[in-house]
């Protein structure tokens, strides 16, 4: 059990007969195909896979019976073979469901750059791009994206865009368009649509224009030109994905256009062929004293000036995919535009692959953050699907965390998270507990787990998945902390202090946590920044006042005393070493329970995440270590007895911090 299988692993399946109505397509091939390979009922049973016009299944929404499933698109098919096949293999009876998605387009987002490498990406090397020998394609290549299209297909996923944001502009050459084709045609046949994220900047640095002004008729013409030329190689192309004007990266802004100047623009030449443009609104410039108010004030404005395949992509929080941030204030703020969430699966501020955080609960938080948009209820879930605003488009992407690595994801609980997304993007409603516990049962699971292997295995390692993600906000950054992450390892491990001369003041954690003799925190109250006030009430209220503004986004939007009274009756000092000590805490007992785990699990995986889990054990301490010794200079308070002790010395941490790494 090397992990490569995922979710997926094969079963010995019973015989099937499939009827299938509709043409022979490349989608019921591939559902007759798994039924065949995969059916654990009734053996010989014959299971009608059929195209109706039932105006009650949305998109690529099915009814399903125990043998039947009945569907407006071959894709709906597939999908009710899928949950056909996981009902059987983890225990769910089969009831005549109807199941539709809550989003119509789900979509990866691989952050893959044309030499291989991936940008915050910790399973190695690109499954799509090469150095070198990118423009060959080996069998072996298309047995990976082969195997990459089903696991897609299997939780829903039918999209993927297979560059980086930060777009190189050689992807719309010629030569890379002939690999984008082949990528296509394996990703097919499982539903899964290619899309390619774009460098705004193209018509000049690769169609050798002298501007890409996007009002100008030349740069019109040749995004034209390429958006044709990319659709005669792939009929089903996507769509495109643009970061403009944010990072470094170019935009309409350059030339004085705004970012639905910019978006319109694309979305004309992708319009006559079918294709979406999906915008970000990750921008930020370093000259604003609120990053977290820029998306919004960006974006607002705009509301209602985009054309209507374009699609707004927003993160879920305000900031950067940090352990906790509310909800963006683009939700429910954009009433007259697509907008749709962007999570990151990869954890990029959570551990790397490294350790252990089941992401399901971060985003249900997110999506389950009630926006009062309109009213009460308006949750970022129904601000994003369709059910408060009509919506033309409805989508969520989530930044892939796969890579060549065997077991893909680096962690194989980071697999979890892979399959998370896809669930939750199918139904925004689903709970974390099930999806972790489908995923358990079939990645750990089957028919010759041991009798006690739910109450000895799944309980406990289901729960050990539910809390990871919060004790990883414990031992990190509590009580709405954010960005406090060392930037010499790539964003893992802690780094307060960060700050070296000359660096972008936005992207040094102090910017964030502002710790002070006088307190922490970041005032983002009226008498601040006034980030509240582009929250709807009452929780712009409710966020503007430190008595009522939930533990979790406390220092978020306040800098508070050392001493401040906290609801606990802590102070506010003492109530941050208890959070950093329950974090390490936790981690030790998540070794206890993994421990006690191992007569129930392969060798191999065991050991695998055994060790993993000691070095997260090490990172929790490190982070409480560095957190509280950091602070403890400006709060001039005792560590309470109650808690561990710490074990590093501060200058220790951040001289090891500082060092030069390969
Ligand atoms: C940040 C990452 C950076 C990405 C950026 C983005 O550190 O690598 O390019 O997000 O989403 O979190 O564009």
């Amino acid at each position: 059990e090397d992990g490569h299988q995922l979710w997926l692993r094969p079963q010995r399946a019973a015989p099937v007969k499939v009827v299938a109505t509709g043409k022979n397509s490349l989608l019921l091939a591939t559902a007759r195909q798994e039924l065949q390979q995969g059916w654990q009922g009734k053996p010989g049973a014959s299971v009608a896979l059929t195209l109706t016009k039932d105006k009650t299944i949305k998109y690529d929404g099915f009814r399903l019976g125990p043998t039947s499933v009945q569907a407006a698109t071959e894709a709906g098919l597939l999908y009710g073979v899928y949950e056909l096949l996981r009902r059987q293999q983890t225990g769910q009876p089969v009831q005549n469901d109807l199941l539709n998605p809550s989003y119509e387009h789900r979509l990866l987002n691989h952050w893959d750059n044309p030499d291989g490498s991936v940008e915050r990406g910790y399973a190695g090397q690109s499954i799509f791009w090469r150095k070198d020998s990118a423009l060959v394609t080996t069998s072996q290549d298309k047995t990976r994206w082969q195997e990459y299209a089903r696991a897609n297909a299997s939780v829903g996923i039918n999209g993927a865009v297979i560059n980086n944001v930060n777009a190189a502009p050689q992807i719309l050459s010629a030569e890379y368009l002939t690999r984008v084709k082949a990528i296509a045609d394996v990703l097919r046949p499982y539903g899964v649509k290619t899309y390619l994220a774009v460098k705004f900047s193209s018509p000049v640095l690769l169609g050798g224009l002298k501007t890409a002004d996007p009002l100008d008729p030349a740069v019109v013409k040749w995004w034209q030109g390429k958006t044709k030329e990319i659709y005669r190689l792939v009929p089903d192309f996507g769509g495109f994905l643009v970061k403009a004007s944010s990072e470094g990266q170019p935009g309409p802004q350059d030339y004085g256009r705004t970012h639905a100047d910019g978006a319109n623009m694309l979305a004309d030449a992708v319009r006559p062929h079918g294709g979406l443009v999906m915008w970000r609104a990750f921008v930020y410039s370093p000259n604003d004293k609120d990053r977290a108010k820029q998306a919004y004030n960006e974006f607002v404005p705009l509301d209602g000036k985009f054309r209507d395949n374009v699609i707004v992509q927003v993160k879920n929080g305000p900031i950067d995919f940090q352990p906790r941030e509310p909800f963006s204030p683009l939700f429910g703020a954009l009433k007259k535009t697509s907008v749709m969430p962007e999570f990151q699966i990869t954890q990029e501020y959570l551990g790397h692959s490294i350790d252990l955080a089941f992401l399901a609960p971060m985003w249900e938080e997110c999506l389950g953050s009630d926006t009062h948009q309109a009213g009460p209820g308006s949750t970022v879930a129904r601000c994003t699907d369709g059910s408060v605003y009509p919506q033309k488009h409805t989508a969520m992407a989530g930044v892939a965390n796969v890579g060549l690595d065997t077991n893909w994801t680096g962690h194989d609980f980071a697999q979890a998270n892979w399959y998370a997304f896809g669930r939750l993007a199918w139904n925004n409603q689903l709970k974390s507990a099930q999806i972790a516990d489908e995923w358990l049962k079939l990645t750990f699971g089957g028919p010759t787990a041991a009798a006690d292997w739910n109450t000895q295995f799944l309980t406990p390692v289901k729960q050990l998945m539910l809390d990871s993600r919060e004790a990883i906000v414990n031992y990190s950054m509590p009580l709405g902390l954010h960005h406090i992450m060392s930037a010499t390892r790539e964003h893992y491990g802690p780094g307060p202090w960060w700050a070296p001369p000359k660096m972008r003041a936005d992207w040094t954690p102090r910017y964030y946590h502002q710790a002070d003799s006088a307190g922490v925190g970041f005032n983002r109250t009226k008498t601040g920044s006034d980030a509240v006030s582009q929250y709807h009430e009452p929780l712009a209220t409710q966020f503007n006042d430190p008595t009522t503004c939930p533990d979790e986004y406390l220092l978020w939007f306040h800098h508070l005393p050392w001493d401040f009274k906290m609801k606990s009756g802590n102070t506010l000092w003492n109530e941050l070493c208890a959070h950093y000590d329950k974090g390490v805490q936790q981690v030790r007992q998540f070794q206890k329970v993994w421990d006690k785990a191992q007569p129930y699990v392969d060798a191999e995986r065991f050991a695998v995440v055994q060790h993993k889990l000691r070095s997260q054990s090490g990172n929790a301490v490190q982070w409480k270590d560095a957190c509280l010794l950091y602070f403890q200079q400006f709060s001039r308070m005792p560590i309470p007895a109650d808690v561990e002790p710490p074990m590093n010395n501060l200058d220790a941490i951040i001289a090891n911090d500082m060092r030069p790494r390969r």
